[in-house]
């Protein structure tokens, strides 16, 4: 495959960013240059907003169900072009390509979801206590919106935030994290095949160091991001000081507990799954279990042997089941981890996590116990295929490590016992709570968001994405 020029998209030019230059590299082959670009200036990030501002007006214009039309229209495009673009995928970014087919398809969904809002009401009408006036409340477009996504998800979760911005007729000015430059590009073309008219969506591939004005700048009124909490919290302070709203997606430290009662043939698979596949790096992601010491010796067992049965390699290799991290920084802190957990003498039942042989940013699954409440692997976002497993005697115990540290994001619980169940559903402080299922996914007509640092208030997709990119306008209304 031949390295391509990646380029950002400016008023509907894609230009060359006369920022610094990045190679963009195969991660399962980092020999490989996938492609290369520069990145933009602030000042051009300032044209882009600029752009969009300029562009604004007659989207918001264009009826709403044309929107949708053109919203529709690009899940076609996805859908059509779903072989090459999960190609691209796992070339860029190393998920296996299995999974990158199910995120161009679910990002065709998303679209596809997203188009169908155009058939909601878009304002109510309240009676008025006065004679021969009405009173209107009206849902209308922002304005500017800046979205900044993260590299796990590169296309999904940029189709979550796009597809209600869009529909609700703003302009977007949009950052992806520099290390999936090149799916970004494809999904802009994408968005302009589709109809959607230049400048409407401007792309800026723009190091940290330009993305300021994407939160300072007057004329965008809204940012929606996905990344980690470090970033997000800076990007709330920034707003809260600039004017902006802003939602912030950010890290989890997901449990799965598994109760004396679970179904262990049912409950494994999901966590090895919700632990392991995509190399961890989902926020979602189980990366620490807490199970009854009535099972623990056997869950360790399973959850080990399982791992070790995971084969490991190029995602574009059939047998594959995981591909590898996305880069030689994201490989060396997850190692890092299990170093750091193995010197404070906690045990590794499995192979790895070094992968001889293959010279990608390769980290084998990984399952380690002695580990708790206060140890690094047990209470930070790991972000690899690295499982911490603790035994708990009692079920109150169980709940407060499932509901220790700052994350809040989503959780597993696996019993058949309803009383227990429902426990949980009104104890365990998460936003996505899977009870007997894995604790990985969201569905686009489902709200999805974190409590604690792992979210803003704000959710995203079905009707929220709506709510957060759009506001009322009351109208006191006297023909
Ligand atoms: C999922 O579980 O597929 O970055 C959704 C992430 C989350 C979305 C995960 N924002 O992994």
């Amino acid at each position: 495959m031949e390295s391509v020029n990646i380029r950002s998209n400016i008023g509907g030019d894609w230009v060359e960013g006369a920022g610094s230059e990045i190679v963009d590299v195969d991660p399962a082959h980092p020999d490989t240059e996938v492609g290369r670009l520069h990145t933009v200036s602030i000042d051009q990030v300032r044209e882009a907003i600029a752009a969009a501002a300029a562009a604004s007006p007659s989207w918001r214009g264009l009826p709403l169900h044309a929107r949708g039309e053109i919203l529709l229209r690009v899940a076609e495009l996805l859908e059509e072009r779903k072989q090459e673009l999960a190609r691209g995928l796992t070339r860029e970014q190393g998920k296996i390509f299995r999974d990158s087919l199910g995120e161009v398809q679910r990002a065709a969904e998303v679209f596809r979801y997203n188009a169908s809002l155009a058939n909601l009401k878009t304002g109510e009408i309240f009676a008025s206590p006065r004679p021969s006036e009405q009173i209107w409340s009206l849902r209308v477009p922002l304005g500017v919106v800046s979205l900044i996504t993260p590299w796990n998800i590169p296309l999904a979760i940029p189709a979550w935030k796009l597809a209600p911005a869009l529909l609700c007729g703003n302009a977007v000015v949009w950052k992806p994290a520099s290390l999936v430059p090149l799916i970004a590009q494809r999904l802009t073309e994408i968005l302009f095949d589709a109809g959607v008219p230049p400048g409407v969506c401007n792309l800026v591939l723009a190091g940290q160091d330009a993305a300021r004005p994407l939160l300072t700048d007057p004329a965008i009124r809204a940012c929606s991001f996905t990344g980690s909490t470090a970033v997000g919290q800076s990007l709330v302070a920034l707003g809260a000081e600039h004017g902006p709203k802003v939602q912030a997606e950010m890290g989890g430290k997901n449990s799965a507990v598994i109760l004396a009662d679970a179904d262990l043939e049912w409950a494994i698979p999901q966590v090895l799954s919700a632990a392991m596949l995509q190399s961890g790096q989902r926020c979602t992601a189980t990366s620490r279990v807490i199970v009854s010491s009535h099972l623990y010796e056997e869950v360790v067992e399973r959850l080990a042997r399982g791992s070790d049965e995971l084969e490991v390699g190029d995602g574009l290799e059939p047998g594959s089941d995981l591909g590898p991290l996305v880069s030689a920084q994201r490989q060396a802190e997850v190692l890092g981890y299990v170093a750091g957990a193995e010197s404070a003498n906690a045990h590794r039942h499995t192979k790895g996590p070094q992968v001889e042989g293959l010279d990608g940013f390769f980290v084998r699954p990984t399952v380690m116990t002695g580990v708790t409440a206060g140890d690094p692997i047990f209470e930070e976002e790991v972000f690899g295929p690295v499982l911490a497993v603790a035994p708990s005697d009692d079920f109150e115990e169980a709940l407060r490590l499932a509901n220790h540290g700052s994350y809040g994001l989503s959780g597993s619980v696996f019993t058949k016992d309803i009383g227990r169940i429902l426990e949980y559903i009104e104890r365990f402080d998460v936003g996505v709570l899977h009870v007997n299922s894995e604790s990985c996914g969201a569905d686009p007509h489902v709200p999805f968001g974190g409590t604690k640092s792992s979210g803003t208030s704000q959710r995203e997709m079905g009707t929220a994405g709506l709510d957060f990119f759009s506001e009322a306008k009351t109208v006191y209304l006297r023909p």
